[in-house]
């Protein structure tokens, strides 16, 4: 399972006070904590007025990139402001996101052709998202083969389907699973991704609900989730679902992962 972490994010309350105050040291620790905690790429998020996006994300770059090597997932809803802070990154990550709205791929995937970084591209466009499962994959599709015009081949896309919140949507999960079957018939070796808080909103127990929708997701094939791998409850899911589905080979990461007191209930001792 390829971890995104998501705590350098500018909407989150603490984070937003950091950025403002430019308080490097604060940026810096979740940086290393998620590091620790398995993340494969850390989301960086600036989530201010656009006028200081690129500025912003310029400095939670540059923090970041001091503190690990851990490969950055820049998070913003201006294409322009992605191209624009590119160059700012040491490795190739993932670029969260493109769309079916407006310009995103035409500004951004001449710039990635011959390079490593992947993209997620959300199923959305200019109508807004859709809640069918069929126009999902009929958006996906068109990205996708978007993507293979730039030369950047599937398995450098992750599709996002924008999960909705299951109060809203009683079919929520059984139409993110509907729709990564069909993009994955369609395009085997294209990677499916998803935000863990979009299914749980507007309910009691949210993080319970999440945790669920993980390990549902990852059993029917999702490949990337933006979680906070710091989360102790979250991490449990993830390498308890690893083990049972058969990716934790003498269910090695799990045990370690419980010897250093990474997972598990916090006073329990089985
Ligand atoms: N898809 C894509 N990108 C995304 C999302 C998505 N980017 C933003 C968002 N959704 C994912 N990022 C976050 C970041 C923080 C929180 C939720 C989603 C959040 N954090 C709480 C905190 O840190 O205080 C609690 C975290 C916890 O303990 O679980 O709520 O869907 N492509």
């Amino acid at each position: 399972m390829i971890i995104i972490g998501e705590k350098i994010n500018g909407s989150i309350p603490s984070v937003k006070q950091a950025i403002e105050r430019r308080d490097s040291e604060f940026v810096h620790n979740l940086a290393i904590r998620q590091a620790d905690a398995g993340a494969d790429y850390l989301d960086v998020c600036a989530g201010t007025a656009p006028d200081v996006e690129a500025e912003t994300l310029i400095w939670l770059m540059d923090v970041v990139q001091k503190a690990v090597d851990t490969p950055l997932c820049i998070d913003g809803p201006n294409a322009t402001t992605i191209l624009q802070v590119l160059p700012h990154a040491k490795h190739c990550g993932l670029i969260n996101s493109v769309s079916g709205e407006g310009k995103k791929c035409e500004i951004l995937f001449p710039m990635i052709r011959e390079t490593g970084w992947q993209v997620i591209a959300l199923t959305c466009d200019d109508n807004g998202i859709p809640s069918d499962v069929e126009t999902r994959v009929d958006i996906a599709k068109t990205l996708i083969e978007k993507a293979k015009v730039y030369g950047i081949n599937p398995e450098r896309v992750h599709i996002d389907p924008l999960v909705l919140a299951l109060p809203a949507d009683n079919q929520s999960l059984l139409k993110f699973v509907q729709t990564l079957k069909a993009v994955k018939s369609l395009y085997p070796t294209v990677k499916v991704t998803s935000g863990l808080s979009n299914i749980s909103f507007g309910m009691p127990l949210r993080k319970v609900v999440n945790q669920h929708f993980l390990a549902l997701a990852m059993y029917e094939g999702m490949d990337s989730a933006i979680i906070d791998p710091c989360n102790r409850d979250i991490l449990t899911t993830l390498l308890t679902t690893e083990a049972l589905l058969g990716r934790d080979r003498f269910c090695r990461n799990f045990s370690n992962a419980y010897r250093n007191k990474k997972i598990g209930p916090i006073s329990s001792s089985s």
